[in-house]
Protein backbone atom coordinates (compact mmCIF):
# COMPACT_ATOMS: atom_id res chain seq x y z
CA UNK A 1 0.00 0.00 0.00
CA UNK A 2 2.89 2.25 0.74
CA UNK A 3 6.16 2.83 -1.26
CA UNK A 4 8.89 4.36 0.79
CA UNK A 5 9.31 7.92 0.45
CA UNK A 6 12.41 8.88 -1.59
CA UNK A 7 11.69 12.66 -2.16
CA UNK A 8 11.40 15.71 -0.36
CA UNK A 9 10.93 15.67 3.67
CA UNK A 10 7.62 15.01 4.68
CA UNK A 11 6.09 17.11 7.67
CA UNK A 12 4.25 15.33 11.16
CA UNK A 13 1.02 17.46 12.07
CA UNK A 14 1.82 20.90 15.18
CA UNK A 15 2.26 18.89 18.31
CA UNK A 16 2.89 15.53 16.86
CA UNK A 17 4.22 14.04 20.32
CA UNK A 18 7.18 12.55 19.83
CA UNK A 19 8.47 9.65 22.31
CA UNK A 20 10.13 6.72 23.65
CA UNK A 21 9.65 3.87 25.64
CA UNK A 22 10.52 1.82 28.33
CA UNK A 23 9.37 -0.39 30.60
CA UNK A 24 10.15 -1.23 35.21
CA UNK A 25 10.88 -4.46 35.01
CA UNK A 26 12.98 -4.49 31.38
CA UNK A 27 15.16 -1.44 32.84
CA UNK A 28 14.99 -0.77 36.78
CA UNK A 29 16.85 -3.39 38.54
CA UNK A 30 16.65 -2.27 42.20
CA UNK A 31 14.44 -5.80 42.44
CA UNK A 32 14.97 -5.34 46.50
CA UNK A 33 15.01 -1.78 47.12
CA UNK A 34 13.04 0.40 49.17
CA UNK A 35 10.31 -2.07 50.35
CA UNK A 36 9.92 -4.01 46.06
CA UNK A 37 8.55 -7.55 46.49
CA UNK A 38 8.66 -10.21 44.15
CA UNK A 39 7.12 -9.94 40.97
CA UNK A 40 6.14 -13.17 38.75
CA UNK A 41 9.34 -12.16 36.42
CA UNK A 42 11.41 -12.03 39.29
CA UNK A 43 10.30 -15.76 39.80
CA UNK A 44 10.12 -16.49 36.52
CA UNK A 45 13.67 -15.51 35.57
CA UNK A 46 15.52 -17.19 37.93
CA UNK A 47 13.43 -20.24 38.83
CA UNK A 48 12.01 -21.38 35.06
CA UNK A 49 14.77 -21.96 33.21
CA UNK A 50 13.58 -20.17 30.17
CA UNK A 51 15.18 -17.06 30.41
CA UNK A 52 18.01 -17.21 27.68
CA UNK A 53 21.21 -17.46 29.26
CA UNK A 54 19.40 -17.29 32.75
CA UNK A 55 19.32 -13.36 32.58
CA UNK A 56 16.95 -12.03 35.10
CA UNK A 57 15.76 -8.16 35.55
CA UNK A 58 18.01 -8.04 38.77
CA UNK A 59 20.23 -4.77 37.54
CA UNK A 60 19.22 -4.26 34.22
CA UNK A 61 20.08 -1.26 32.89
CA UNK A 62 20.01 0.30 36.66
CA UNK A 63 17.62 2.69 35.97
CA UNK A 64 16.49 2.78 39.39
CA UNK A 65 19.62 4.31 40.58
CA UNK A 66 20.57 6.47 37.21
CA UNK A 67 17.04 7.59 36.60
CA UNK A 68 18.81 11.74 36.36
CA UNK A 69 21.16 10.28 33.88
CA UNK A 70 18.63 8.89 31.27
CA UNK A 71 16.31 12.35 32.29
CA UNK A 72 18.71 13.95 30.47
CA UNK A 73 19.24 11.74 27.62
CA UNK A 74 15.43 12.12 27.02
CA UNK A 75 16.06 16.22 27.43
CA UNK A 76 19.11 15.84 24.51
CA UNK A 77 16.95 13.77 22.16
CA UNK A 78 14.27 16.36 22.26
CA UNK A 79 11.37 14.35 23.04
CA UNK A 80 7.77 15.70 24.02
CA UNK A 81 7.26 12.53 25.89
CA UNK A 82 8.46 9.70 27.70
CA UNK A 83 6.52 6.46 27.95
CA UNK A 84 7.60 4.41 31.35
CA UNK A 85 5.76 1.34 33.49
CA UNK A 86 5.08 1.79 37.18
CA UNK A 87 6.14 -1.60 38.96
CA UNK A 88 2.60 -2.64 40.53
CA UNK A 89 5.11 -4.37 43.66
CA UNK A 90 7.14 -1.43 44.18
CA UNK A 91 3.73 0.35 45.53
CA UNK A 92 1.93 -2.64 46.48
CA UNK A 93 4.33 -5.00 47.30
CA UNK A 94 1.75 -6.50 50.35
CA UNK A 95 -1.04 -6.51 48.26
CA UNK A 96 -3.61 -6.29 51.27
CA UNK A 97 -1.81 -4.07 53.01
CA UNK A 98 -0.77 0.28 52.70
CA UNK A 99 1.09 1.92 49.70
CA UNK A 100 4.60 1.87 49.71
CA UNK A 101 5.70 5.37 49.91
CA UNK A 102 9.54 5.42 49.05
CA UNK A 103 8.06 3.33 45.95
CA UNK A 104 5.81 5.76 44.78
CA UNK A 105 8.58 8.47 45.75
CA UNK A 106 10.86 7.07 43.28
CA UNK A 107 7.69 7.85 40.52
CA UNK A 108 7.43 11.12 41.90
CA UNK A 109 10.98 12.34 41.48
CA UNK A 110 10.80 10.99 37.83
CA UNK A 111 7.70 12.61 36.88
CA UNK A 112 9.49 15.95 38.48
CA UNK A 113 12.88 14.90 36.48
CA UNK A 114 10.28 14.66 33.76
CA UNK A 115 8.17 18.04 33.94
CA UNK A 116 11.54 19.91 35.13
CA UNK A 117 12.46 18.64 31.22
CA UNK A 118 9.29 20.04 29.97
CA UNK A 119 8.75 16.31 29.02
CA UNK A 120 5.25 15.23 29.05
CA UNK A 121 5.16 12.04 31.77
CA UNK A 122 2.89 9.06 30.10
CA UNK A 123 2.75 6.54 32.77
CA UNK A 124 1.55 2.54 32.25
CA UNK A 125 -0.19 1.21 35.27
CA UNK A 126 0.43 -2.36 34.33
CA UNK A 127 3.60 -4.09 32.08
CA UNK A 128 3.50 -7.54 32.78
CA UNK A 129 5.24 -7.60 36.38
CA UNK A 130 2.26 -8.83 38.43
CA UNK A 131 2.65 -9.17 42.53
CA UNK A 132 3.91 -12.83 43.35
CA UNK A 133 1.77 -13.23 45.88
CA UNK A 134 -1.06 -12.70 43.57
CA UNK A 135 -0.07 -15.29 41.52
CA UNK A 136 0.02 -17.51 44.44
CA UNK A 137 -3.28 -17.51 44.44
CA UNK A 138 -3.99 -17.85 40.57
CA UNK A 139 -2.92 -14.23 39.16
CA UNK A 140 -5.22 -13.22 36.26
CA UNK A 141 -6.76 -16.53 36.25
CA UNK A 142 -8.66 -15.01 39.21
CA UNK A 143 -11.36 -12.44 39.17
CA UNK A 144 -10.31 -11.21 42.21
CA UNK A 145 -7.03 -10.25 40.41
CA UNK A 146 -8.96 -7.30 38.59
CA UNK A 147 -10.44 -5.89 42.27
CA UNK A 148 -6.63 -5.78 43.55
CA UNK A 149 -5.41 -4.09 40.23
CA UNK A 150 -8.29 -1.51 40.55
CA UNK A 151 -6.86 -0.91 44.42
CA UNK A 152 -3.82 -0.23 43.17
CA UNK A 153 -5.17 1.95 40.34
CA UNK A 154 -6.83 3.64 42.78
CA UNK A 155 -3.22 4.20 44.75
CA UNK A 156 -1.33 5.53 41.47
CA UNK A 157 -4.12 7.72 40.51
CA UNK A 158 -4.68 9.41 43.79
CA UNK A 159 -0.81 9.86 44.78
CA UNK A 160 1.03 10.56 41.38
CA UNK A 161 0.34 14.02 40.35
CA UNK A 162 1.14 15.72 37.22
CA UNK A 163 -0.20 12.81 34.97
CA UNK A 164 -2.32 13.96 32.24
CA UNK A 165 -2.55 10.72 30.57
CA UNK A 166 -3.09 7.42 31.87
CA UNK A 167 -2.63 4.10 30.00
CA UNK A 168 -4.04 0.82 32.72
CA UNK A 169 -2.16 -1.99 30.77
CA UNK A 170 0.67 -2.59 28.07
CA UNK A 171 -0.27 -5.58 25.80
CA UNK A 172 -2.69 -7.74 27.86
CA UNK A 173 -2.67 -10.08 24.87
CA UNK A 174 1.06 -11.36 25.97
CA UNK A 175 0.22 -11.14 29.17
CA UNK A 176 -2.54 -13.40 28.96
CA UNK A 177 -1.29 -16.05 26.21
CA UNK A 178 2.41 -15.62 26.13
CA UNK A 179 1.91 -16.19 30.00
CA UNK A 180 -0.99 -18.22 30.83
CA UNK A 181 -1.52 -20.35 27.50
CA UNK A 182 1.78 -20.74 25.74
CA UNK A 183 4.28 -20.16 28.66
CA UNK A 184 6.87 -18.31 27.04
CA UNK A 185 6.48 -15.30 29.56
CA UNK A 186 5.91 -15.31 33.58
CA UNK A 187 3.97 -17.01 35.15
CA UNK A 188 4.67 -19.83 32.39
CA UNK A 189 1.57 -21.80 32.82
CA UNK A 190 0.57 -23.83 29.77
CA UNK A 191 -3.17 -23.72 29.43
CA UNK A 192 -5.34 -22.52 26.63
CA UNK A 193 -8.28 -21.93 28.85
CA UNK A 194 -6.49 -19.91 31.30
CA UNK A 195 -5.69 -17.98 28.40
CA UNK A 196 -9.02 -16.99 28.00
CA UNK A 197 -10.18 -16.35 31.39
CA UNK A 198 -6.80 -14.69 32.11
CA UNK A 199 -8.13 -12.61 28.81
CA UNK A 200 -11.12 -11.53 30.75
CA UNK A 201 -10.11 -10.44 33.98
CA UNK A 202 -7.43 -8.51 32.30
CA UNK A 203 -9.87 -6.45 30.29
CA UNK A 204 -11.86 -6.30 33.49
CA UNK A 205 -9.11 -4.89 35.12
CA UNK A 206 -9.04 -2.29 32.60
CA UNK A 207 -12.24 -1.22 32.82
CA UNK A 208 -12.27 -0.86 36.95
CA UNK A 209 -9.34 0.92 36.25
CA UNK A 210 -11.04 3.39 34.29
CA UNK A 211 -13.96 3.82 36.09
CA UNK A 212 -11.10 4.15 39.40
CA UNK A 213 -10.06 7.18 36.76
CA UNK A 214 -12.88 8.92 35.99
CA UNK A 215 -14.01 9.32 39.60
CA UNK A 216 -10.52 10.33 41.04
CA UNK A 217 -9.17 12.31 38.46
CA UNK A 218 -11.99 13.23 35.91
CA UNK A 219 -9.43 15.34 34.69
CA UNK A 220 -6.84 13.12 33.02
CA UNK A 221 -7.36 11.05 30.29
CA UNK A 222 -7.07 7.53 30.22
CA UNK A 223 -6.60 4.63 27.26
CA UNK A 224 -4.43 1.43 27.10
CA UNK A 225 -2.30 -0.21 24.74
CA UNK A 226 -2.88 -3.34 22.44
CA UNK A 227 -0.25 -5.09 20.25
CA UNK A 228 -2.94 -5.76 17.48
CA UNK A 229 -1.58 -7.15 14.29
CA UNK A 230 -1.91 -7.25 10.52
CA UNK A 231 -2.35 -10.84 9.96
CA UNK A 232 -2.75 -12.12 6.35
CA UNK A 233 -3.54 -15.19 4.74
CA UNK A 234 -0.91 -17.04 3.10
CA UNK A 235 -3.36 -18.16 -0.08
CA UNK A 236 -6.76 -17.23 -1.48
CA UNK A 237 -8.22 -20.80 -0.04
CA UNK A 238 -10.66 -20.44 1.98
CA UNK A 239 -8.96 -22.86 4.45
CA UNK A 240 -6.22 -20.41 5.07
CA UNK A 241 -8.31 -17.64 4.80
CA UNK A 242 -10.44 -18.97 7.89
CA UNK A 243 -7.39 -19.37 9.53
CA UNK A 244 -6.64 -16.04 9.49
CA UNK A 245 -9.86 -14.82 10.82
CA UNK A 246 -9.07 -17.45 13.48
CA UNK A 247 -5.76 -15.70 14.51
CA UNK A 248 -7.28 -12.48 14.01
CA UNK A 249 -10.11 -12.76 16.34
CA UNK A 250 -7.53 -14.03 19.15
CA UNK A 251 -4.84 -11.48 18.70
CA UNK A 252 -7.25 -8.52 17.80
CA UNK A 253 -10.91 -8.84 17.52
CA UNK A 254 -11.14 -10.38 21.19
CA UNK A 255 -9.88 -7.27 22.66
CA UNK A 256 -11.24 -4.52 20.28
CA UNK A 257 -14.79 -6.07 20.22
CA UNK A 258 -15.37 -5.65 24.30
CA UNK A 259 -13.80 -1.99 24.13
CA UNK A 260 -15.61 -0.82 21.49
CA UNK A 261 -18.35 -2.90 20.60
CA UNK A 262 -19.20 -3.88 24.38
CA UNK A 263 -19.54 -8.08 23.47
CA UNK A 264 -16.54 -10.74 22.82
CA UNK A 265 -16.77 -12.34 19.13
CA UNK A 266 -19.10 -14.55 19.01
CA UNK A 267 -16.65 -17.24 17.18
CA UNK A 268 -13.85 -17.01 20.14
CA UNK A 269 -16.40 -17.39 22.90
CA UNK A 270 -17.47 -20.50 20.97
CA UNK A 271 -13.70 -21.76 19.98
CA UNK A 272 -12.33 -21.26 24.08
CA UNK A 273 -15.34 -23.04 25.22
CA UNK A 274 -13.84 -26.17 24.69
CA UNK A 275 -11.24 -24.75 26.91
CA UNK A 276 -12.66 -24.27 30.42
CA UNK A 277 -13.01 -21.94 32.25
CA UNK A 278 -12.95 -19.84 28.20
CA UNK A 279 -15.42 -17.35 28.47
CA UNK A 280 -17.80 -18.75 31.27
CA UNK A 281 -15.62 -16.51 33.47
CA UNK A 282 -17.49 -13.39 32.21
CA UNK A 283 -20.43 -11.73 34.81
CA UNK A 284 -23.56 -9.91 34.81
CA UNK A 285 -21.84 -6.09 34.02
CA UNK A 286 -18.35 -6.84 33.28
CA UNK A 287 -18.79 -6.26 29.41
CA UNK A 288 -20.22 -2.52 30.36
CA UNK A 289 -17.47 -2.13 32.47
CA UNK A 290 -14.86 -3.00 29.91
CA UNK A 291 -16.50 -0.82 27.34
CA UNK A 292 -16.57 2.12 29.53
CA UNK A 293 -14.83 4.62 26.88
CA UNK A 294 -11.51 5.46 26.66
CA UNK A 295 -9.69 9.06 25.70
CA UNK A 296 -7.36 7.62 23.58
CA UNK A 297 -5.98 4.35 22.14
CA UNK A 298 -1.86 3.12 22.04
CA UNK A 299 -1.04 0.85 19.87
CA UNK A 300 2.46 -1.35 19.63
CA UNK A 301 3.39 -2.48 15.89
CA UNK A 302 6.51 -4.54 14.97
CA UNK A 303 5.67 -6.29 11.74
CA UNK A 304 2.78 -8.03 10.06
CA UNK A 305 1.89 -11.66 10.14
CA UNK A 306 1.28 -14.31 7.66
CA UNK A 307 -0.90 -17.25 8.69
CA UNK A 308 -2.54 -20.55 6.68
CA UNK A 309 -4.18 -23.17 8.27
CA UNK A 310 -2.86 -26.04 10.46
CA UNK A 311 -1.54 -29.14 8.65
CA UNK A 312 -0.97 -26.75 5.26
CA UNK A 313 3.02 -27.30 5.84
CA UNK A 314 3.29 -29.00 2.46
CA UNK A 315 1.22 -26.27 0.69
CA UNK A 316 2.82 -23.44 2.64
CA UNK A 317 6.04 -24.60 1.35
CA UNK A 318 4.48 -25.11 -2.03
CA UNK A 319 3.31 -21.30 -1.93
CA UNK A 320 7.17 -20.55 -1.52
CA UNK A 321 6.98 -20.01 2.45
CA UNK A 322 9.30 -21.06 5.17
CA UNK A 323 7.26 -22.59 8.28
CA UNK A 324 7.98 -22.01 11.22
CA UNK A 325 9.36 -22.71 14.22
CA UNK A 326 7.62 -19.33 15.23
CA UNK A 327 5.81 -18.69 18.32
CA UNK A 328 2.92 -18.21 16.68
CA UNK A 329 3.01 -22.01 16.07
CA UNK A 330 2.08 -22.41 19.32
CA UNK A 331 -1.25 -21.01 18.56
CA UNK A 332 -1.86 -23.80 16.96
CA UNK A 333 -3.89 -25.79 20.00
CA UNK A 334 -6.50 -23.85 20.03
CA UNK A 335 -6.24 -22.00 16.63
CA UNK A 336 -5.48 -24.45 13.88
CA UNK A 337 -3.20 -22.16 12.60
CA UNK A 338 0.27 -21.95 11.56
CA UNK A 339 2.35 -19.16 11.40
CA UNK A 340 4.86 -18.62 7.82
CA UNK A 341 7.63 -16.32 6.57
CA UNK A 342 8.25 -14.94 3.24
CA UNK A 343 11.62 -16.12 2.56
CA UNK A 344 14.21 -13.06 1.84
CA UNK A 345 12.25 -10.63 3.13
CA UNK A 346 14.45 -8.70 5.44
CA UNK A 347 13.68 -9.83 9.53
CA UNK A 348 15.13 -7.96 12.45
CA UNK A 349 17.45 -9.96 15.25
CA UNK A 350 14.09 -10.93 16.43
CA UNK A 351 13.25 -12.65 13.17
CA UNK A 352 10.17 -10.30 12.79
CA UNK A 353 9.92 -9.60 9.08
CA UNK A 354 9.96 -6.04 8.53
CA UNK A 355 6.98 -4.58 6.25
CA UNK A 356 5.82 -1.27 7.43
CA UNK A 357 2.55 -0.99 5.21
CA UNK A 358 0.97 -3.79 7.53
CA UNK A 359 1.05 -0.43 10.06
CA UNK A 360 -0.42 1.82 7.74
CA UNK A 361 -3.16 -1.33 7.47
CA UNK A 362 -3.97 -1.79 10.50
CA UNK A 363 -4.27 2.00 11.32
CA UNK A 364 -6.67 2.25 8.91
CA UNK A 365 -8.86 -0.94 10.06
CA UNK A 366 -8.92 0.47 13.24
CA UNK A 367 -10.17 3.99 12.11
CA UNK A 368 -12.73 2.07 9.70
CA UNK A 369 -13.67 -0.40 11.96
CA UNK A 370 -13.92 0.54 15.64
CA UNK A 371 -13.17 4.35 16.62
CA UNK A 372 -11.96 7.66 15.72
CA UNK A 373 -10.36 8.39 19.27
CA UNK A 374 -6.56 9.53 19.16
CA UNK A 375 -4.33 6.76 18.35
CA UNK A 376 -0.55 6.84 19.43
CA UNK A 377 2.08 4.43 18.36
CA UNK A 378 2.88 3.90 21.60
CA UNK A 379 6.22 1.02 20.62
CA UNK A 380 7.29 0.64 17.50
CA UNK A 381 11.22 -0.57 17.12
CA UNK A 382 13.54 -3.23 16.10
CA UNK A 383 16.34 -5.04 17.60
CA UNK A 384 19.62 -5.87 15.54
CA UNK A 385 23.14 -7.00 16.08
CA UNK A 386 24.36 -3.48 17.39
CA UNK A 387 28.05 -3.46 18.12
CA UNK A 388 30.26 -0.54 19.26
CA UNK A 389 32.90 -0.01 16.28
CA UNK A 390 36.74 0.53 17.06
CA UNK A 391 35.96 4.10 17.26
CA UNK A 392 33.75 4.09 20.18
CA UNK A 393 30.25 4.44 18.34
CA UNK A 394 27.76 2.23 17.58
CA UNK A 395 26.33 2.74 14.26
CA UNK A 396 22.63 1.02 13.51
CA UNK A 397 21.57 2.51 9.96
CA UNK A 398 19.45 -1.01 9.71
CA UNK A 399 17.47 0.51 12.47
CA UNK A 400 17.16 4.07 10.93
CA UNK A 401 16.11 2.18 7.93
CA UNK A 402 13.30 0.29 10.09
CA UNK A 403 12.32 3.15 11.80
CA UNK A 404 12.20 5.62 8.46
CA UNK A 405 9.62 3.21 6.90
CA UNK A 406 7.35 2.67 9.85
CA UNK A 407 7.40 6.77 10.00
CA UNK A 408 6.55 6.90 6.51
CA UNK A 409 3.49 4.75 7.13
CA UNK A 410 2.31 6.78 9.65
CA UNK A 411 2.17 9.58 7.44
CA UNK A 412 0.55 7.39 5.40
CA UNK A 413 -2.22 6.81 7.92
CA UNK A 414 -2.54 10.92 8.75
CA UNK A 415 -2.95 11.33 4.86
CA UNK A 416 -5.68 8.39 5.35
CA UNK A 417 -7.42 10.23 7.74
CA UNK A 418 -6.37 8.19 10.78
CA UNK A 419 -6.25 10.33 14.40
CA UNK A 420 -2.66 9.73 15.11
CA UNK A 421 -1.38 11.60 17.27
CA UNK A 422 2.01 10.32 18.15
CA UNK A 423 4.96 8.17 18.39
CA UNK A 424 7.04 6.21 20.54
CA UNK A 425 10.39 4.41 19.81
CA UNK A 426 10.77 0.81 21.54
CA UNK A 427 13.07 1.39 23.20
CA UNK A 428 15.16 4.37 24.57
CA UNK A 429 17.46 1.64 26.20
CA UNK A 430 18.92 -1.54 25.38
CA UNK A 431 17.35 -3.54 28.20
CA UNK A 432 15.65 -7.16 29.72
CA UNK A 433 13.55 -7.96 26.26
CA UNK A 434 11.72 -10.79 28.88
CA UNK A 435 12.15 -14.57 27.77
CA UNK A 436 15.67 -13.43 25.41
CA UNK A 437 17.38 -11.67 28.06
CA UNK A 438 19.73 -8.92 27.55
CA UNK A 439 20.50 -11.23 23.74
CA UNK A 440 18.73 -8.62 21.90
CA UNK A 441 18.95 -5.26 21.88
CA UNK A 442 16.01 -2.60 20.78
CA UNK A 443 17.45 0.67 22.32
CA UNK A 444 18.37 3.47 20.48
CA UNK A 445 21.11 4.37 23.44
CA UNK A 446 23.38 1.05 23.80
CA UNK A 447 23.94 -0.24 27.43
CA UNK A 448 27.21 -1.48 28.48
CA UNK A 449 25.95 -4.23 30.74
CA UNK A 450 28.71 -4.35 33.03
CA UNK A 451 29.75 -0.85 33.87
CA UNK A 452 25.96 0.44 32.94
CA UNK A 453 27.70 3.24 30.70
CA UNK A 454 25.32 4.66 28.02
CA UNK A 455 26.04 5.15 24.44
CA UNK A 456 23.80 6.96 22.19
CA UNK A 457 23.43 4.91 18.43
CA UNK A 458 23.55 6.83 15.30
CA UNK A 459 19.41 6.04 15.34
CA UNK A 460 19.32 8.15 18.93
CA UNK A 461 21.01 11.51 16.69
CA UNK A 462 18.85 10.55 13.67
CA UNK A 463 15.65 10.95 15.43
CA UNK A 464 16.74 14.24 17.81
CA UNK A 465 16.74 15.87 14.19
CA UNK A 466 13.36 14.81 13.57
CA UNK A 467 12.02 15.14 17.31
CA UNK A 468 13.24 18.81 16.67
CA UNK A 469 12.28 19.55 13.17
CA UNK A 470 8.68 17.35 13.12
CA UNK A 471 9.36 15.99 9.66
CA UNK A 472 10.57 12.60 8.28
CA UNK A 473 13.93 13.62 6.59
CA UNK A 474 15.41 12.08 2.92
CA UNK A 475 17.28 9.36 3.75
CA UNK A 476 20.76 8.75 1.85
CA UNK A 477 19.80 6.57 -1.07
CA UNK A 478 22.88 4.88 0.10
CA UNK A 479 20.98 3.53 3.03
CA UNK A 480 17.59 2.76 1.14
CA UNK A 481 19.58 0.89 -1.10
CA UNK A 482 21.61 -0.94 1.70
CA UNK A 483 18.48 -2.09 3.93
O1 LIG B 1 10.14 -5.49 24.92
C1 LIG B 1 8.82 -5.63 24.52
C2 LIG B 1 7.91 -4.73 25.33
O2 LIG B 1 8.03 -4.96 26.69
C3 LIG B 1 6.48 -4.95 24.94
N1 LIG B 1 6.30 -4.89 23.52
C4 LIG B 1 7.22 -5.61 22.68
C5 LIG B 1 8.64 -5.29 23.07
C6 LIG B 1 9.61 -6.05 22.15
O3 LIG B 1 9.40 -7.42 22.23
Amino acid sequence: MTASHISAPRRFPDGFMWGTATAAYQIEGAVAEDGRTPSIWDTFSHHSGRVTNGDTGDIACDHYHRYEEDLDLLAELGVSAYRFSIAWPRIRPDVTGLANERGLDFYKRLIAGLHDRNITPLPTMYHWDLPQSLEDVGGWTNRDTAYRFADYAATVLERLDGIGKWTTFNEPWTSAWLGYAYGHHAPGREDIGAGASATHHLLLAHGLGVEASRAIRPEVEIGLTLNLGTLRSGTNEQVDRDATWRADGNQNRIWLDPLFRGSYPADMVDLYSAYPPGFSVVQDGDMATISSPIDFLGVNFYGPGTVMGEGREREARMAGYNVGPRPESDAINSLGTIGVSTPGRPVTAMDWEIDASGLRELLVRIKDEYTDIPLYITENGAAFADYIGTDGAVRDPQRIRYLDQHLDACLGALEDGVNLKGYFIWSLLDNFEWGFGYSRRFGIVWIDYDTGRRIPKSSFHWYRGITANNELPELSTALQARY
